[in-house]
C-alpha cells in the first residue's frame, strides 16, 4: 500500500528504543495509520531487522535524513528498500544529484522518496529561511514523491503545496513540538506524523484513534 497525493491520513513516527514496547505501540495503533515512520533511535537501537517487523502491520517510511554524496545515499536508500521499507526522507540541501540517485533506487523497489526541505525545530529559521527557494528549486528539478514540511511552520506548508500541487506532504510537528492537526491539514498536508503525543500517551491506541478521528472529521467537512 502506498501513500497518495489525494489522501490523508496519520504516520506514527516510532523513536523508541525498546522493542517490545514499539512492537505493542504498533499493534494497538495499526487500525489508525497510513504507514510508520523509522528513524535512527529504532534503528540503532534494535537493527535494521525492526523494520520487516513493522510491514507486517503496516508500510514504513525510514527517516534517515540522507544527506551524502549520490554514491552513499544510494547505498543507504536500498538498504532500507532491501528491507521492506516503502518509503525513504532524504536532505534537499545535498543537491539534486544525490535525489535523483535516491529516486532512482527507490523506484526501483517501487519505493517512494520523500524530500526533506524544512524542519521543524526552534532556531532553524536561521539557516532554513536563507536557502528556502534554493531548496525548493532543487526539488523541483527532481521527480519525488512527496516532501517533508513542518506542521509548527504552517505557513511554509501552504507555500509549498501552491508550488508542488501533485506531491504527498507528509508533516512532522504534530503533538509534542506544538504543530496543530487542522491547521496543518488546512496548509495543505496530506498526513500528520505525530510520535510522542502517541508513544508517550498513557494510551497510545486511544491517542492513535484521536488523531485518525480527527483527520477523518477534517477530511469529511470538505466532501
Ligand atoms: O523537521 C523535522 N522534524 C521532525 O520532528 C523532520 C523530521 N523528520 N522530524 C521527525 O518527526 C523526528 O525525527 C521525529 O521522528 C518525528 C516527530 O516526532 P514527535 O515530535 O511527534 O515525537
Amino acid at each position: 500500500m502506498h501513500l497518495k497525493p489525494d489522501d490523508y491520513g496519520l504516520i506514527v513516527a516510532l523513536d523508541i528504543e525498546d522493542e517490545n514496547y514499539l512492537l505493542e505501540v504498533v499493534k494497538s495503533t495499526k487500525d489508525y495509520v497510513s504507514a510508520y515512520k523509522i528513524g535512527w533511535p529504532a534503528v540503532l537501537s534494535l537493527g535494521m531487522e525492526i523494520i520487516s517487523k513493522i510491514t507486517k502491520y503496516a508500510p514504513v517510511i525510514c527517516d534517515f535524513k540522507i544527506a551524502d554524496i549520490p554514491e552513499i545515499s544510494e547505498i543507504i536508500a536500498r538498504k532500507a528498500f532491501e528491507r521492506g521499507a516503502t518509503g525513504i526522507i532524504v536532505h534537499s540541501f545535498v543537491g539534486e544529484y544525490t535525489l535523483k540517485r535516491v529516486v532512482d533506487v527507490a523506484r526501483s523497489y517501487n519505493g517512494m522518496t520523500f524530500a526533506l526541505i524544512y524542519m521543524t525545530h526552534k532556531g532553524v529559521e536561521s539557516v532554513f529561511s536563507k536557502v528556502y527557494e534554493v531548496l525548493v528549486d532543487i526539488v523541483k528539478r527532481v521527480n519525488t514523491d512527496g516532501i517533508v514540511a513542518p506542521a509548527t511552520r504552517p505557513h511554509i506548508i501552504k507555500d509549498l503545496r501552491k508550488t508542488f500541487n501533485d506531491k504527498i506532504i507528509i508533516s512532522p510537528g504534530v503533538g509534542a513540538q506544538g504543530g496543530d492537526v487542522v491547521e496543518t491539514l488546512e496548509a495543505g498536508a496530506n498526513y500528520i506524523i505525530v510520535g510522542r503525543a502517541i508513544y508517550y500517551a498513557y494510551n497510545p491506541e486511544d491517542a492513535a484513534r484521536n488523531f485518525y478521528e480527527k483527520i477523518l472529521s477534517w477530511r469529511n467537512s470538505k466532501l
